[in-house]
């Protein structure tokens, strides 16, 4: 069974107002190939104090168990993963399930660039300038249907380019879900780039989930398939370890893991900011998600 292995921000900052922008302002920062492409005024100005890691520090440093359980395997081995062409079957309760091309999806949504905090469950964090699009808009795409509920994930199951599945350290393929109202949340998206560029093998290529709020595992990576459920869906490792990985997964520090604390993280990085950095609730983006969660009990349905 998998075993885990054992980081300035003012209140201003945890407030990204340009979260609920309108598209065209957006398209301001918006990349489209350009590189990284300079920010519109509202967007700089929330965007303050988030400093992103380095390129390779996102890059070198990663969580991607189908290419080995160290976190510099997926750079080393990720490579050889085949990302075009790439289909993503969207079923389950939807209007219109099918597979679709990548390609067919990207032609009809927005590419917009969001910086995200990004804290994983073992306690390290750091600043990610994700390039992606609103999941909702994926969602609206397929048609939800009345009934559905949660929204399922799953990751590419394909041995020969992915040498860590060849051992049975988690239930392959790797998958992940998430409560409806939380799929369609504007800070929920779809990322496909990093810096700007294509997203690289080993952070998740070509299409992989990126949930800022919630702990690093729910944002489940090289996404091929998409459910819409009415029942909880299978989620990996909540399903390894339910003591140990809630479904929800909400970054809190004020419930514990059972083997550390989640007060505080290691923020990623050289210099002043490899140092511990106290952790935020729902990693700084309360104002925006906490009235998801409204009467419910946090440490309970952890
Ligand atoms: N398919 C898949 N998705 C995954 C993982 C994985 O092992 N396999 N690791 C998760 C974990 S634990 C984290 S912290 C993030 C890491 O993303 P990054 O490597 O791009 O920083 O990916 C998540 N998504
Ligand atoms: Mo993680």
């Amino acid at each position: 069974m998998a075993h885990r292995w054992t980081n300035d921000l003012t209140r201003a900052d945890a407030t990204p107002e340009w979260a609920f922008l309108n598209r065209r302002q957006l398209m301001a920062g918006a990349v489209a190939g350009a590189g990284l492409a300079a920010l519109g005024g509202p967007v700089r100005a929330a965007t303050e104090g988030l400093e992103p890691n380095s390129w390779d520090e996102i890059t070198n440093y990663c969580n991607y168990y189908e290419f080995g359980t160290g976190k510099t395997d997926p750079a080393a081995n990720a490579g050889a993963l085949t990302t075009d062409p790439w289909q993503v079957r969207i079923d389950g309760l939807v209007e219109r399930s099918g597979t679709y091309d990548l390609t067919q999806i990207l032609d009809q949504v927005t590419l917009e660039e969001r910086i995200y905090r990004f804290r994983c469950v073992e306690a390290w964090s750091m600043v990610i300038p994700w390039t992606g699009f609103e999941l909702a808009d994926l969602l609206e795409m397929a048609g939800v249907q009345e009934g559905a509920r949660y929204v399922a994930f799953e990751t590419l199951y394909r041995p020969e380019e992915m040498p860590g599945t060849r051992y049975p350290v988690l239930d392959w393929p790797y998958r992940e879900g998430l409560r409806l109202d939380e799929a369609r949340h504007p800070l929920t998206i779809m990322a496909t780039g990093l810096y700007g560029k294509p997203l690289p093998n080993q952070n998740g290529a070509p299409l992989r989930l990126v949930v800022p709020w919630k702990y690093g595992f729910k944002s489940i990576k090289s996404i091929v398939r998409i459910t819409l459920t009415e029942d909880e869906p299978y989620a990996t490792w909540n399903r390894t370890n339910p003591r140990e990985y809630g479904f929800y997964s909400n970054v809190n520090p004020e419930v514990d893991h059972p083997r550390w604390s989640q007060a505080s993280e290691r923020r990623v990085g050289g210099g002043l900011l490899s140092r511990r950095q106290p952790t935020l609730m729902f990693n700084g983006y309360e104002n925006e998600v906490a009235s998801l969660y409204e009467g419910m009990d946090l440490a309970k349905l952890f």
